[in-house]
């Protein structure tokens, strides 16, 4: 039966004393007071033009106020003085936004989605981002509540590498921050980094903002207690600290103890802050939920009287804060009228910057292992600002090799080729990590990864918790600072946990409007095994990725096409899911020469893996040779019955290998269907909504007339890969049933 917890929200209010720890009043003697000052009063100013004006004239359709949050963000801005500091940060935190150096006019320009915006008016005006402006990074934050956590572990990892495996003097010191309110302590994402930061004991800073709502729910739903800091108080590796963010002293105090530890490498550190949220969640809400005493205790906890209070007139005269509030509200109206005279975006820029400017598919020719300089944008902008190795021009470039070099003898296996290519691009990139769960010691759960940690060490390939929300936000945090991670997803249907990470890190581009990348390599194995099928193992799934915004999508049939394409993707600036399937991964058929370490291969350019001019077939993964296997079939056939409709003793079937699903070969698969009048699509994947579904509208649209019949699909149907070998006979398309239709459309 459900119970209600109390729904009194005790964590409304700030625990009585604060925590024993070193004394830090000195660092109310260091803090910048009228800075501060001025972003609380700037903070407020913004908002109250938003509420009173620009909300209700429809100017600004999403609202939410920062009000009874602005001290605690405005001081811990302060701290963040390190060139390699970034934070994550949520829809609340618009006064920390401005100690990184975000202007009025674009806070107003991003709220009333004008062109001047960081984003170009793509996200809501609150989704922010901030490439670094002599202060803190701040990273791509989620619309997704939680979202937030597993990147900024991601950065603290990538200091630790940069620092100490790359040596960089630099990134030494520096350390990850990430903003959140009570209602984001319940979600996995929060214990996934809290988790992972705290094994790793990682330089990551956790701020919980604790208003005691998530819109209405009071934080005795989140958290047991309604105190998150003083639940964890017995978490392993973990600096806890809790007091009132209302307290200028105490808060300063508790910012720069908890600052000092996460810097001096000691660790993570959760600080809860208790503040009033002195607002409804967002403009929409009228605070129903709340009593008239809980509002007046909430008004009498505004931080605003209570920092003039503890400024005017020991460190301020009155009249210098007068000046200052004056100023700030000219400064702020002015900046409004700015903002609202810029122009909207460009309906016909709305859809650029989704993926690379060179799209992951640099031709031959460019630079072959040197720097890349960052190009330009026909709008003069230099893109990619932050993340993949772009930026900093450290990257290397995949040049397509047509044929295999240095020819080898030696057919091996695909899981070989694939182990051959990655430990070569590790070698290459020192900025290249790999890992996963079990991908260390053990070598991962198909010996992929056998003796990679021997040989490149625990800190370039490694083990993980078990969280995929936690692999993936790693890897984008990872991309962020620079590197090039290549995280595992044991199987399919395992990346399920990850999805929010997977298709955040797919808009990274596109919604920061080309100034920040996550280009991270996903590689997970796919599909049914030779030796068994089940509903978790088996999946191919590749249309849901499809499907999805900002990634490419690769599914190689053979041990070539794997290092050649795995090697693009190792080297392009788009996030890739790299889908291995199982039955190839030991199968004969898909069995090859190494090609090479330089070998590459672009993306969406198809294999004629059979030629011929009766009938097309689109196809990819292990149905490739499936296909192949039933066009034999089928010149047996046509042997047997003295030759085909030209007298030729073998069916005349094209068969295409797309390889690449994003970006598939449209040309190729238009080009053999005007030749050959009919077109068969063939996948593992369930057949609603399945990639064929794709291909089919562009050849009836494309290619209608040319067509000699109708466009035919096989594909699984609409249900789960069993476990048994001859329940899966009924799944997954056979030979004799792919063999089946072809025979059908020659003879249409
Ligand atoms: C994953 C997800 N679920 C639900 C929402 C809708 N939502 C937006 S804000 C919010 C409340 C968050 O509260 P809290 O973390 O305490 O922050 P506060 O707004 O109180 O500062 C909810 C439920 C969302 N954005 N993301």
């Amino acid at each position: 039966m459900f119970t209600a917890p109390p729904s009194a929200p005790p964590s409304a209010a700030p625990p009585s004393s604060v925590p024993a720890g070193p004394d830090r009043s000195a660092a109310v003697d260091r803090v910048d007071w009228p800075a501060v000052a001025r972003t609380v009063l700037t903070s407020r100013a913004i908002d109250a033009v938003e509420e009173r004006e620009l909300a209700p004239s429809g100017l600004v359709k999403y609202q939410f106020s920062a009000r009874g949050h602005e001290l605690a963000q405005a001081l811990l801005g302060l701290w963040l003085d390190h060139p390699h500091d970034a934070a994550t940060v949520y829809y609340r935190s618009r006064p920390f936004m401005l100690t990184a150096g975000l202007e009025p006019e674009e806070a107003m320009a991003a709220t009333m989605a004008r062109a001047g915006s960081p984003s170009g008016g793509r996200d809501i005006g609150v989704v922010f981002s901030l490439p670094p402006r002599g202060r803190q990074t701040v990273l791509p934050m989620s619309g997704d509540v939680g979202a937030q956590y597993t990147p900024a572990v991601g950065w603290a990892h990538g200091i630790r590498y940069r620092s100490e495996i790359l040596g960089e003097a630099e990134w030494s010191g520096a350390i990850a921050v990430v903003l959140g309110g009570d209602g984001s302590c319940a979600t996995p994402g929060f214990w996934a980094a809290l988790n992972m930061a705290a094994t790793g004991r990682l330089p990551l800073l956790m701020l919980i903002e604790d208003n005691g709502y998530a819109i209405s729910v009071p934080s005795t739903f989140q958290t047991p207690g309604a105190n998150i800091a003083s639940n964890l108080a017995g978490y392993e590796g973990v600096l806890i600290l809790d007091g009132d963010g209302t307290d200028p002293a105490l808060a300063a105090g508790l910012i720069d103890r908890a600052v000092a530890h996460v810097r001096s490498g000691a660790g993570p550190c959760l600080l809860r802050l208790a503040v009033p949220r002195l607002c409804g969640h967002s403009i929409q809400d009228n605070q129903s939920y709340k009593d008239d005493a809980t509002r007046q205790a909430e008004e009498a906890r505004d931080p605003l009287p209570r920092l003039k209070a503890f400024l005017v007139p020991s460190r301020l005269d009155a009249s210098a804060w007068d000046d200052l509030v004056s100023r700030v509200e000219t400064d702020v109206a002015a900046a409004r009228l700015r903002a609202e005279a810029q122009p909207d975006g460009d309906p016909a820029t709305a859809a650029t910057r989704v993926f690379s400017s060179v799209g992951g598919i640099r031709r031959a020719g460019a630079a072959s292992n040197g720097s890349l300089p960052a190009p330009e944008t026909a709008d003069g902008d230099i893109e990619q600002v932050v993340g993949g190795t772009r930026p900093e021009g450290v990257g290397l470039t995949a040049d397509w090799a047509t044929s295999p070099q240095p020819p080898e003898p030696v057919r091996i296996n695909m899981v070989d080729a694939i182990r051959l290519a990655l430990e070569a691009e590790l070698t290459a990139q020192p900025r290249l990590v790999v890992f996963g769960e079990d991908v260390g010691v053990k070598g991962g759960v198909h010996g992929l990864t056998r003796d990679m940690q021997l040989k490149y060490g625990p800190a370039r390939v490694f083990d993980t918790a078990l969280t995929e929300e936690g692999i993936i936000g790693r890897a984008v945090g990872l991309a962020y600072a620079g590197l090039v991670p290549v995280p595992e997803i044991q199987f399919r249907k395992y990346a399920d946990p990850a999805t929010e990470q997977l298709n955040d890190c797919g808009t990274v581009r596109w919604r920061t409007n080309g100034r920040f990348a996550a280009p991270i390599i996903v590689r997970m194995p796919v599909g049914f095994s030779p030796a068994t099928g089940d509903p978790w193992h088996s999946i191919s799934g590749e249309s849901v990725f499809a499907h999805s915004f900002g990634w490419r999508v690769v599914m190689p049939s053979n041990a070539e096409d794997a290092v050649g394409l795995l090697r693009t993707a190792l080297r392009g600036d788009d996030p890739v899911y790299f889908l291995e399937h199982r039955a190839l991964y030991f199968g004969a058929q898909a069995r090859r020469p190494y090609p090479g370490d330089d070998y590459a291969i672009p993306f969406g350019v198809a294999n004629r893996v059979r030629a011929g001019d009766d009938l097309t077939v689109v196809t990819w993964g292990a149905m490739v040779h499936r296909c192949l296997e039933a066009a034999e079939a089928l010149d047996r056939e046509a042997e047997s019955a003295g030759g085909d409709r030209h007298g030729v003793p073998k069916a005349s079937v094209d068969i295409l290998d797309l390889r690449t699903i994003v970006p598939w070969d449209r040309a190729a698969v238009l080009e053999s269907v005007r030749r050959t009048g009919r077109c068969l699509i063939v996948h593992e994947d369930n057949l609603t909504a399945g990639f064929g579904g794709e291909i089919a509208a562009v050849v009836a649209q494309e290619a209608f007339d040319a067509l000699d019949a109708p466009v035919v699909r096989v594909g699984a149907p609409d249900c789960p890969v069993p476990y048994s070998l001859a329940l899966m006979e009924g799944v997954v398309p056979t030979v004799g049933e792919i063999a089946g239709r072809m025979r059908g459309l020659l003879g249409f």
